[in-house]
């Protein structure tokens, strides 16, 4: 496991965010770019990055309506893995999972990769079904994950309670060793410094509002708070927005925004060696380097924009956190957020061509899309490039809605929603 004091290593390479940010290249943006990415997240900011880094194009800016990472990258409890049910979901976690394990050194910025091992429990006869099905399916698919007893889930996480007396009973895990956590807001800041170097403008405070198309009905350029800007090429990575963006071209997309919070404790020695999470209790738990445990909550049940959830859910959380874990019974909450994810029927991301010449989207991550971000930055800028999906992304189209090919994997989502 790594251990780093974050921000002092962040200090000493960089003086801190303000110097990362006094090496922008442009505050404000040019009339026109050769490609333009809406969203300053890690999606969009890799895609940026690798635009210019593998295919060549630099005239390129990443638009951002806040500030860079201050979307569900900074906010999310950062869980890795690649143990997704079906074939084209484990072809492109796992994609991302073999790109995260060199991210640090590509980018030249320690993105604190930790792979630490993730662990999910299985609490009922049917988690056992559903999870031992994961592990073979993803075995067949060359991803590792193995069954563990409650005895070995304890020996690798020795301050999980299996005794068998309480309301839901550890019964076995699955162990995907590879899994494990990075520093959210790192990936943010890696991608856009190694963007910035190879000539693409970050420019933040400046939303999209509106995409302007030509006669033929293709794009030509973006409204924004700071003027117009041309380009044929859009792409948008807007998490919990994308509907708005895409409304903007006359595109409905089959995708529901939620709030979904997190939340950390005060920090503590070090006590959790990996991560774990529970689907049926529904909660999951790991420790930041900073001696933080990091704790997510479920969705809100209703659709909302606002970055924060409702208490009761966090509250239902921490209860079955008390239950699995007794040792933080005593532990204070430092603090706690939310942010907003959009969803797809199939709990399956869209990284697509749109039926507008120009314009390409990259959403629909739900919950789950922290751990994509390489692969599905590498695979979105691909798209943007040739006008054609990576073999990756083929599947993900939006046209799967209305041809019934779904790639369902909300039934068979790790965490409860
Ligand atoms: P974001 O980082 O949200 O970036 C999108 C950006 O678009 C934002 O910065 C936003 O300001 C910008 N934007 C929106 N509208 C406009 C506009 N009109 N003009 C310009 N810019 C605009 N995933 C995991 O894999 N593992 C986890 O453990 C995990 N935990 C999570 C916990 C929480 C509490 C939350 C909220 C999410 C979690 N996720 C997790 C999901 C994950 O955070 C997201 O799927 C992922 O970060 C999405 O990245 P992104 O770059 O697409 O989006
Ligand atoms: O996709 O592993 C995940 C996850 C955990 C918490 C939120 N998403």
């Amino acid at each position: 496991m790594q251990k780093f004091s974050a921000w002092s290593l962040f200090k000493e390479a960089f003086g801190g965010h303000q110097g990362w940010k006094s090496q922008y290249r442009r505050a404000t943006p040019k009339a026109e770019y050769d490609a333009i990415i809406v969203g300053g997240g890690g999606h969009g900011l890799g895609a940026a990055y690798y635009l210019a880094a593998e295919h060549g194009l630099t005239n390129i800016a990443v638009v951002e309506k806040g500030w860079i990472g201050g979307g569900n990258t900074g906010r999310n409890t950062t869980i890795i893995r690649s143990n997704y049910l079906f074939d084209e979901s484990a072809r492109l976690y796992d994609h991302s999972l073999k790109m995260w394990e060199d991210l640090s050194q590509v980018l030249n910025y320690n993105v604190m990769f930790s792979p630490r091992g993730v662990m999910m429990l299985a609490h009922t006869v049917h988690d056992m079904q559903v999870i031992k099905r994961h592990v073979h399916a993803n075995r067949g698919n060359g991803v590792d994950n193995e069954w563990l007893s409650p005895e070995q889930a304890k020996e690798f996480c020795p301050i999980l309670n299996v005794e068998q007396n309480i309301r839901y009973p550890v019964l076995g895990a699955a162990l995907q060793r590879r899994g494990g956590t990075a520093r959210h807001d790192t990936v943010a800041w890696g991608y856009a410094r190694a963007a910035d170097a190879l000539g693409v403008d970050i420019i933040e405070n400046c939303e999209v509002t509106g995409i302007r198309r030509d006669a033929q009905g293709a794009v030509e350029g973006i409204e924004t708070t700071r003027g117009y800007i041309r380009s044929r090429k859009v792409g948008v990575s807007a998490a919990g927005h994308t509907s708005v963006v895409l409304g903007y071209a006359g595109i409905k997309l089959p995708l529901e925004s939620f709030p979904l919070q997190a939340l950390v404790s005060e920090p503590v020695k070090p006590i959790m060696p990996c991560v774990v999470m529970s689907n049926t209790i529904h909660a999951y738990m790991s420790q930041s380097d900073k001696g933080e445990l990091v704790i997510g909550a479920g969705t809100d049940a209703y659709n909302s924009y606002t970055q924060r959830g409702g208490l009761h859910i966090s509250a239902h959380t921490l209860e079955s956190i008390c239950e699995l874990f007794p040792v933080v019974r005593r532990l204070k909450m430092l603090r706690n957020w939310g942010g907003i994810v959009d969803t797809t029927p199939d709990r399956s991301p869209i990284i697509a061509k749109t039926p507008v010449k120009g314009l390409y989207v990259n959403c629909g991550w739900g919950t789950g899309g922290f751990k994509a971000t390489p692969g599905s930055a590498h695979v979105f800028a691909w798209t943007i490039a040739n006008d054609e999906p990576h073999p990756i992304n083929a599947p993900f189209t939006i046209e799967r809605f209305r041809d019934g090919l779904l790639i369902d994997e909300a039934a068979a989502a790790a965490v409860a929603h």
